[in-house]
């Protein structure tokens, strides 16, 4: 069983469960705790986001194909939201070996992300309002005051308002690296700017009995329907524990709502290579989804 949101025409945001490439409009439920993700992260606080679901009797609600939803957002016709209502999105950072890499090579203050890699505090920073977020098939910016950019292809988690786990996502923490190598001042702008955070295309429950379920992450940048981009990893090589990365997040900070943290990127294209206008990037997590988004250039 998956989760997600999706627009209808008329009826607007809508929570849906994916299941055999149907998807079933837990909304029309008129259950409180189904109609918005903010509801159901609250709930499950107490219950199982499984538990919270498992006596809805699905036989009767609408449905719709997974695969008409799964096209790019207009207000005439149904499409897949972005897997966040009210939610702060926030991001780790530095958490694999490759990140803390590529970060020394392309920085002037080179020493922070070493000590940031090995020290028990993560870095941890604001990177989106659920409102700023785009979903499967929405376009990803480039910035227009910068020459070097890439997509972070990372495991996002939905924490609930206690910082627990209770679902993955997958997210592209798109990322301008010469604003950030200049500066770590910079930080915010290099990774807080319009179309810079897309999420989805659904959500897998959390597994109670794993924290950290060893996921493969695989990257695919497409130009002129030429690859020019590829490769992989996986959440067992990340350098933190996700429960860390969670309960430091709701270190003296309260999240009404819950939130979704990403957790850092494992894959960063080589130094020479800059995402351009109208490129396709694919982001694949095992046993979640594949998100797609389109490159623009602002
Ligand atoms: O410190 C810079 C950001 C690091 C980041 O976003 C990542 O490692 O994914
Ligand atoms: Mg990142």
């Amino acid at each position: 069983m998956m989760l997600c949101r999706f627009y209808l025409p008329n009826q607007g945001a809508r929570v849906g469960l994916l299941r055999d490439g149907w998807v079933y409009d837990l909304t029309a439920s008129g259950r409180p705790h189904l109609t918005t993700f903010a509801a159901l992260l609250q709930m499950s606080v107490t219950q199982p986001i499984s538990a919270l679901i498992q006596d809805v009797d699905l036989g009767c609600l609408p449905t719709l194909a997974y695969r008409e939803l799964d096209r790019a957002p207009g207000a005439g016709h149904a499409y897949l939201l972005p897997p966040v209502d009210r939610q702060e999105v926030w991001a780790a950072g530095v958490t694999y070996a490759w990140s803390r890499e590529a970060r020394v090579r392309e920085a002037r203050a080179k020493e922070i992300y070493v000590r940031v890699y090995e020290a028990d505090r993560p870095e941890l920073f604001f990177k989106a309002l659920a409102e700023k977020v785009v979903g499967p098939n929405d376009w990803i910016g480039l910035r227009g005051d910068s020459r070097w950019n890439v997509p972070e292809p990372e495991l996002a988690l939905l924490v609930n308002p206690a910082c627990h786990i209770v679902g993955y996502t997958v997210a592209n923490d798109v990322s301008s690296r010469d604003i950030e190598g200049e500066n770590p001042l910079y930080l915010p702008q290099a990774k807080i700017y319009r179309h810079s955070c897309a999420l989805g295309p659904v959500v897998t429950p959390a597994d109670e009995a794993t924290d950290n379920p060893n996921l493969g992450i695989r990257l695919s940048i497409t130009r002129a329907g030429e690859r020019v981009f590829a490769a992989e990893t996986s959440t067992g090589r990340m350098n933190r524990r996700l429960d860390d990365l969670a309960a430091y997040l709701g270190h003296y900070n309260d999240f009404p709502y819950g939130a979704c943290l990403l957790t850092g990127t494992g894959i960063v294209p080589g130094d020479d290579f800059t995402l351009q206008d109208g490129d396709a990037v694919a982001i694949e997590i095992d046993r979640i989804g594949v998100l797609r988004n389109t490159v623009h250039q602002m």
